[in-house]
């Protein structure tokens, strides 16, 4: 008998794939095709090189296709695919768990493993909610995020993220959610570099929803120490601080998501090392296995893991967890990122390129239509003033425009935002920048 002719979908049937924060239509009357990536560029399906800005979706932080990880991942796939998280375990997440512990700062020394920023964030948000309830204080149920604040896309994320149009389609979302403000003040303190000085007194904000709600029915406050997708905002000078010492005084947890800011960003480990403010719980992904592999993880600190270790032993003491927490394929790629981090000193190398990197980025300060520009450690902002009745359309056009340029470039709204690899060259970061300016000015 004939074997059955298999439907293969041709490479031009673009149509069954819904992609994500994406205009569809548009994508696929002209769709960018990445086919290879190696070290600080990709390789298009039709054979052009792309110099990345943007680490991937900031989280390719040692560079594309790195041979330690690459060969780490291979190995362990073919040594075992895949273990059970729950009643089981490998020593590659045990080992993980334990280096991430050693590279963490202040308290924070206990690993939830997760797949994503999104479920990392959920998982901090039911910890948060479970630790109070543990300790006799159920009543702490609020949950306190900011204005403009990206957390991912679960519903505990999308409820304390302030980005109308990731809320506004999905109905209530949760209750008893409220935002602090903000920071975003570009007539205070436009093209500042490093941290504005204004604005650090935005964080009072939060006494005042602790008078209206009272700190009793408060659980926790999360932000982006950086807020990294709403187009880069750099928190003024003594706001973590002050926002720490809120917390403390009326018992409430903070949480950090350092999914954008953790490994290398700024120049440090995580950005509660830069600013030394340490959070109760920190959420990262992204570059903790340098994109290889989807991973994500909640942070926690002694106190409120041992919170959790009180009950009878052989009782299960949080009813959370997904598949794939720690897969091998994702904790061999994270081992060998953090290998790769170390040996070849990307933080501080970070660090080292940072004021080369702000210098670079603010030459555009007096191009048309720029209106402001913000960065910190290697991550940089441009913001353009948006076109007459066409908001973000400018931002696309310039985001077109460098790629057809050979830079890929981000653009949220009308903000452009560059995040390299950390093995970025001076020479490299002066292209990417001259390349923006071309464009900045075409689409001006
Ligand atoms: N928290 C923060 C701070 C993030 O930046 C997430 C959580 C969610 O992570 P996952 O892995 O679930 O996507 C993120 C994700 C952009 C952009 O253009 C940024 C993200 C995702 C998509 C686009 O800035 N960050």
């Amino acid at each position: 008998m004939a074997a059955k002719p298999v439907a293969v979908p041709g490479p031009n049937n673009l149509e069954p794939f819904w992609m994500p924060f994406t205009a569809n239509r548009q994508f696929k009357k002209a769709p960018r095709m990445f086919a290879a990536a190696k070290d600080m560029h990709y390789t298009t399906v039709d054979g052009r090189e792309v110099l990345d800005a943007t680490a991937g979706l900031w989280c390719v932080n040692a560079g594309h296709g790195r041979a330690p990880i690459v060969e780490a991942v291979q190995a362990q796939v073919a040594r075992m695919d895949y273990a059970p998280p729950f009643q089981m375990g490998h020593p590659g997440a045990f080992e993980l768990a334990a280096r991430l512990a050693a590279l963490l700062p202040g308290d924070l020394n206990h690993v939830f493993f997760t797949n994503s920023g999104s479920e990392a964030v959920d998982t901090a948000l039911k910890i948060a909610l479970a630790y109070h309830r543990i300790r006799g204080e159920g009543a702490r149920q609020r949950l306190i995020g900011r204005e403009r604040g990206y957390h991912g896309v679960g519903f505990g994320g999308m409820s304390v993220g302030g980005i109308a149009p990731n809320r506004k389609f999905f109905g209530t979302l949760l209750s008893g959610v409220d935002h602090l403000p903000h920071t975003h003040a570009p007539e205070h303190n436009a093209f500042c570099r490093g941290q504005p000085g204004w604005g650090g007194h935005l964080a009072d904000d939060l006494e005042r929803l602790v008078a209206l709600h009272d700190a009793s029915t408060i659980a926790a406050v999360i932000v982006e120490p950086l807020a990294g997708s709403t187009g880069v905002l750099v928190p003024p000078e003594g706001y973590l601080r002050r926002l720490r010492e809120i917390c403390d005084k009326h018992g409430i947890l903070l949480i950090f998501d350092e999914v954008i800011t953790g490994f290398g960003r700024l120049g440090a480990s995580f950005a509660a090392e830069y600013f030394g403010v340490v959070p109760d719980i920190m959420t990262v992904a992204k570059g903790i296995s340098n994109g290889t592999v989807p991973m994500g993880a909640a942070f926690v600190t002694a106190d409120i893991y041992e919170t959790f270790m009180t009950g009878p032993e052989q009782a299960i003491e949080l009813f959370h967890g997904y598949t794939y927490s720690a897969h091998p394929l994702a904790c061999a790629a994270a081992l060998a990122t953090l290998d790769v981090y170390r040996d070849e000193g990307l933080f501080e190398r970070a660090a080292e390129l940072a004021p080369y990197w702000e210098d670079a980025v603010h030459s555009l300060k007096d191009l048309p239509t720029v209106v402001d520009i913000r960065n910190l450690g290697l991550v940089a902002g441009i913001e353009l003033a948006p076109r007459e009745g066409a908001p973000a359309q400018r931002g696309y056009d310039v985001f077109l425009g460098c790629f057809e340029d050979g830079v890929l470039v981000r653009s949220t709204a009308d903000t452009v935002a560059m995040s390299p690899p950390l093995i970025v060259q001076k020479a490299q970061i002066d292209r990417m920048v001259e390349t923006l300016a071309k464009n900045i000015k075409a689409a001006a």
